[in-house]
């Protein structure tokens, strides 16, 4: 492994000088958002992050290297290239054997920012159990990842096109603890509201920060969510989104799409029938999550 994987000199240096590191997916790079909304996130987000002192790490898979922390170029790579493999631990060995290009998932960031020793990263939402999952069993590897991967993720909780109850359920039962940033309610991504109020509320990064030290101190190898509702004046109402899903769910049945096409399909869906007004959305709730992960990485020092 150690050939195959390239930490950048900027994230090297904060490990050798202890400055707090964050990790950043790329997936939403490649298979959230269109181009070119989706190079400028990218890019924004990793200069979020160095305003508030922490370090970006942008997570890919170029030509069969593990990449932790990307340069420009190659975040403009990705954001425009076709053929660029979408990766979760399923695909993970077969793109770095294989030599390929790859995207990685919340559970692939996870897999390699804890081989890299990063603790924490940001993302939008996370995959889940989708509707319909008793038929189809589609579940989000991002799920079991969480259940075994002892990372912090921070998201806007789930998108409204998953079972959210399901996924709270399945989360509790692997033993994920999921924490709502001051917020006792579950999040659904573009809404802060869900009516699911399962969630621990917390008040501060540093909270979150201690929680996650607690159960690495209790030796749980269990990762973090981290739930923080996207800010109010960016909020789509749930009966709106709603309706773009119902939309975008009879549109997929219609089409041949399973598996790892069937969310980015329902996203581009949603953006189409709203005008591109959740991408707008979607970019500000990831820069929302990208501030609070730093807040923790900066606790966790
Ligand atoms: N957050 C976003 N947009 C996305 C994703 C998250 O704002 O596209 C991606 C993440 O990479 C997550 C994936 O892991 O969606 C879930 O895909 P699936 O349902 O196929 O597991
Ligand atoms: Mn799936």
């Amino acid at each position: 492994m150690k050939e195959q994987l390239v930490i950048k000199d900027e994230v090297k240096e904060a490990f050798e000088q202890g400055k707090p590191v964050v990790a950043l997916e790329s997936t939403i790079i490649a298979h959230g958002m269109p181009y070119p909304r989706n190079i400028e996130a990218a890019l924004a987000n990793e200069g979020t992050a160095r305003s508030l002192g922490v370090v970006p790490a942008t997570v890919a898979i170029l030509k069969g290297r593990l990449h932790i922390g990307l340069s420009s170029a190659q975040v403009e790579y990705l954001g425009s290239a076709e053929e660029i493999l979408k990766v979760s631990r399923r695909d993970f060995s077969y793109c770095l054997a294989g030599g390929f290009d790859g995207a990685t998932t919340v559970c692939g960031t996870m897999i390699a920012a804890h081989l890299a020793g990063i603790a924490v990263f940001a993302t939008g939402g996370i995959g889940g159990v989708h509707r319909g999952a008793a038929q189809s069993w589609d579940v989000s590897a991002d799920l079991l990842e969480l259940a075994r991967t002892p990372v912090i993720v921070v998201s806007a909780g789930a998108k409204a096109i998953l079972d959210l109850p399901a996924t709270l359920e399945f989360l509790e039962t692997r033993g994920v603890p999921v924490l709502g940033y001051k917020t006792a309610e579950f999040p659904t991504f573009f809404s802060r509201t869900s009516n699911l109020k399962s969630v621990l509320k917390v008040d501060s990064a540093a909270e979150i920060a201690r929680i996650y030290l607690q159960q690495r101190d209790l030796k749980l190898q269990q990762g973090l969510l981290v739930a923080n509702p996207i800010p109010a004046e960016y909020e789509i109402p749930a009966p709106v989104i709603e309706g773009y899903l119902n939309r975008a769910l009879s549109e997929l049945k219609k089409s041949k799409i399973t598996g790892k096409g069937v969310t980015p399909f329902l996203l581009s869906k949603i953006v189409e029938f709203s005008e591109g007004k959740t991408l707008e959305c979607n970019i500000k709730l990831v820069e929302n999550n990208v501030r609070l992960a730093c807040g923790i990485a900066v606790g966790l020092k």
